[in-house]
């Protein structure tokens, strides 16, 4: 009879994120800690994704009603609340911003640690109906030295986080995340409750063959973009065409374009002067996940990893990607600048 042969020696994330303190020499835990509420949230929020349709979990928020008359809240509702309870119990956290809260959350004295998480708790969410892949985006800032945990420790450069990640919530769930040390990709095994190393250092080929945009805006585009996306779509004589692919749930894009390569796109237009996404939450934490894989992210003109946000919810323009499909539409803004 054969054997099946056991891997005992598993590395986790909370594994991985424990050597990379030590080899820092910063052992203290708290990162580890941290990420650990981190895992939580997205643990919870994989097991809702998947029972939503059964659970009635994807009504409007306040619209559906359940057999004991309580309101169902929607599931982008609940995964806030989620990440929200777990972050602050994890006592590591200062200050919390969610794309489901118009404010900055500041915890209480008592309950106050280092850390900023910043973060979009279900992104995609208008996809889930359809069964489509859906993500969590999360980054985290230190507090300044000398800081009490308040908006300015968050109202930073995008280059200034010390971990940015992602959960792609699909036919299984993928934690990526970046810890400014390259990028690594899990999974989570359900049956031991743990995201296990799967995609170990992560780098995005330096040339793709996939473009990835809301072509529906074409209209709005200007000459940049335009002239950029006609480049791919009829290329000179001799070289193919780039094929399109646009799930139109930016964790699942850029997911794709850091495994296939290739661009993914969400430019400023006529109609959205700062194009769509948010830049604390959507943006920087992948611009630095897309750098820390070798590729590169710019709003058309700059790094994104460089502008300073005004405001908690601001947006900006952002094409990611492989290093010289950026630099192609970077030339072509340069040119007509
Ligand atoms: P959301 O935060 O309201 O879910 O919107 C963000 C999503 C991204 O996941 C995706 O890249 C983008 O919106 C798609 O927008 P559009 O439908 O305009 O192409
Ligand atoms: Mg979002």
């Amino acid at each position: 009879m054969s054997e099946e042969k056991v891997t005992t020696d598993i590395i986790t994330l909370t594994r991985h994120v424990l050597d990379e303190q030590r080899r820092h020499k910063e052992a203290s835990g708290d990162l580890t800690l941290l990420l650990n509420a981190v895992q939580l949230g997205c643990k919870f929020v994989a097991t809702n994704v998947r029972k939503a349709r059964l659970l009635n979990l994807v009504g409007l928020a306040g619209g559906a009603v359940n057999i004991s008359g309580d309101e169902q809240k929607k599931l982008d509702v609940i995964s806030n609340e989620i990440f929200i309870n777990a972050l602050r119990s994890s006592g590591k956290v200062a200050v919390m911003v969610s794309e489901e809260d118009d404010e900055a959350i500041i915890v209480e004295d008592e309950m106050k640690g280092k850390y900023c998480v910043v973060f979009d708790p279900l992104d995609g969410s208008s996809n889930i109906d359809a069964g489509v892949n859906v993500g969590t985006i999360f980054g985290i800032y230190k507090i300044k030295d000398g800081s009490n945990g308040t908006i300015s420790d968050v109202l930073r450069p995008g280059r200034e986080m010390v971990v940015a990640g992602y959960c792609m919530y699909g036919s299984s769930a993928n934690m990526v995340i970046s810890v400014g040390n390259g990028v690594d990709g899990y999974t989570l095994d359900n049956a031991i409750g743990e995201f296990i190393l799967t995609h170990p250092n992560i780098k995005i080929p330096t040339r793709g063959k996939i473009y990835s945009v809301n072509e529906g805006n074409a209209k709005y585009w200007d000459e940049s973009c335009t002239e950029y996306f006609n480049s791919l779509k009829f290329p000179p004589e001799g070289k193919n065409p780039y094929s399109a692919r646009y799930i139109g749930s930016m964790v699942a894009d850029v997911h794709r374009t850091l495994l296939y390569g290739g661009i993914f796109a969400y430019p400023a237009d006529k109609k959205s002067k700062n194009g769509k996404l948010r830049m604390l939450y959507e943006c920087f934490p992948m611009a630095f996940l897309t750098e820390q894989a070798g590729g590169r992210a710019i709003t058309g003109k700059e790094r994104v990893l460089d502008i300073t946000p005004q405001k908690i919810h601001d947006r900006c323009p952002i094409f990611l990607g492989s290093k010289d499909d950026v630099e192609d539409i970077e030339n072509i803004y340069k040119k007509q600048c």
